[in-house]
């Protein structure tokens, strides 16, 4: 599972994806693991079974704090894109095939319309976030049709006499985007072509079909950054102007100071909180405590920075993944080790627990045998969806 950040130039991605994937050590998954510049790993929260138990719980990939198990999700960032990104401006298609196997995007927008399209700062109202959601659509649609235009005409031809389904064709075509079976479907159904005949479809027909798959397989939700500059009733005009696409108020620059301010000791703060504490207001300088009160302002009117509620809303609402509790032992909860919970991770809604197993292991799932459900002891058949917060054990052959 990845998120990836996309948006243009200079409007915070960094900042958000900087904010996101500093952890501090009781939060951080696999604290040592190292990653690409522009790919790191975040966390979503959810409620740590241990506390139905009373037993804490040992947490090996995923950190437990007050109850909270803090999940990893990866994110890439992706540089600035620019109007016509697709033919080569700005720094073009190398950057939108980083975006290959991101599940779903979060599309950063400077609310307070002072940045161009190019990235370049402007008075503040004089640019409409809402276009640059549009042109951004567009952007990844010209993508997903240059991609699929690559030899399109023979290979289809060639299917067509093969009598080679187009579903088929596309699935294989477009493993490496990760565009599941089911969005080819829903594209297939909802575009207006003639899916029966695709060595006729013209250039217009690859766009349709592109956007409709982008919609299907990659949900988009907005980020409506440095909301430390606008006023609620602007941010709610956004909201409106975005609709269908979520968006939601963040102050990516916040979320990034308080969570440097906890790392350095100044700060009490836990991403997604209304508020923080400042433990020796003496240690902090002049300059920090304005800034913080500042930062407080924010929290005041906005209710939280908005940063870690919206990639929850993305891993959860948008992306419809839910947590899953692997364990050995059903009645302990443990593993091999003794390890209470040990591991938690992230599975789309309704896979089916033989998929979890290969999650766990690829041998886990090749000699699975049935699962058992850690709360009703129940045996679950290969095939039977996984259920939310579910703690399982993997019975499988030796
Ligand atoms: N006021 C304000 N400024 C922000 C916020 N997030 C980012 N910025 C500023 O916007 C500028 C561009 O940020 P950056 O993350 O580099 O943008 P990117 O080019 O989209 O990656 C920097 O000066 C940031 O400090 C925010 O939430 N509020
Ligand atoms: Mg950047």
């Amino acid at each position: 599972m990845e998120v990836g950040i996309v948006g243009k130039p200079n409007v915070g991605k960094s900042t958000l994806f900087n904010a996101l994937t500093l952890l501090d050590a009781t939060m951080a998954p696999y604290p040592f693991t190292t990653v690409k510049p522009n790919r790191g790993v975040a966390a979503v929260r959810f409620p740590c079974p241990h506390t139905e138990r009373g037993t804490p719980c040992t947490p090996g990939n995923a950190a437990c704090r007050n109850g909270v198990r803090w999940v990893p999700v990866s994110l890439v960032d992706v540089a600035g894109l620019v109007p016509g990104a697709h033919e080569g401006r700005g720094l073009g298609n190398q950057f939108l095939n980083d975006l290959s196997v991101a599940d779903g995007f979060i599309q950063v927008v400077d609310a307070t319309g002072a940045t161009d399209p190019e990235g370049n700062p402007v008075p503040p109202g004089s640019q409409e976030p809402a276009e640059e959601v549009g042109w951004l659509g567009d952007e990844l649609a010209y993508w997903v049709a240059g991609l699929l235009e690559r030899e399109f005409d023979r290979q289809v031809r060639k299917a067509e006499l093969e009598g080679v389904k187009i579903e088929e064709y596309l699935e294989h075509r477009l493993t490496g985007l990760k565009i599941a079976p089911a969005a080819i479907q829903t594209a297939l159904r909802e575009a207006p072509i003639d899916r029966a005949h695709p060595s006729k479809w013209s250039a217009e027909d690859l766009l349709r079909l592109a956007r409709v798959l982008l919609d299907a397989a990659k949900p988009r939700a907005a980020a409506l950054n440095k909301c430390d500059r606008i006023a609620p009733d602007r941010a709610s005009e956004l909201e409106q102007a975005l609709r269908p696409i979520p968006a939601k108020p963040t102050s990516a620059e916040a979320e990034l100071t308080l969570r440097r301010a906890v790392k350095a000791g100044l700060v009490a703060y836990s991403p997604g909180d209304a508020d923080f504490q400042v433990p020796d207001p003496s240690r902090l300088s002049p300059a920090q405590a304005k800034g913080l009160e500042g930062i407080r302002q924010v929290l005041k009117r906005w209710g939280t920075t908005g940063v870690q509620p919206l990639l929850e809303s993305m891993v959860f609402e948008r992306l419809h993944q839910v947590v899953v509790f692997p364990v050995e032992d059903e009645t302990h909860w443990t593993d091999s080790k003794g390890r209470v919970l040990p591991d938690a991770f992230l599975v789309p809604a309704g896979t089916p627990v033989r998929a979890v197993a290969f999650r766990v292991h690829s041998e886990l799932g090749e000699h699975f045998i049935r699962a058992i459900d850690g709360r009703t002891h129940r045996a679950l058949a290969a095939d039977h969806p996984v259920d939310a917060g579910a703690v399982i054990r993997i019975v499988a052959r030796r």
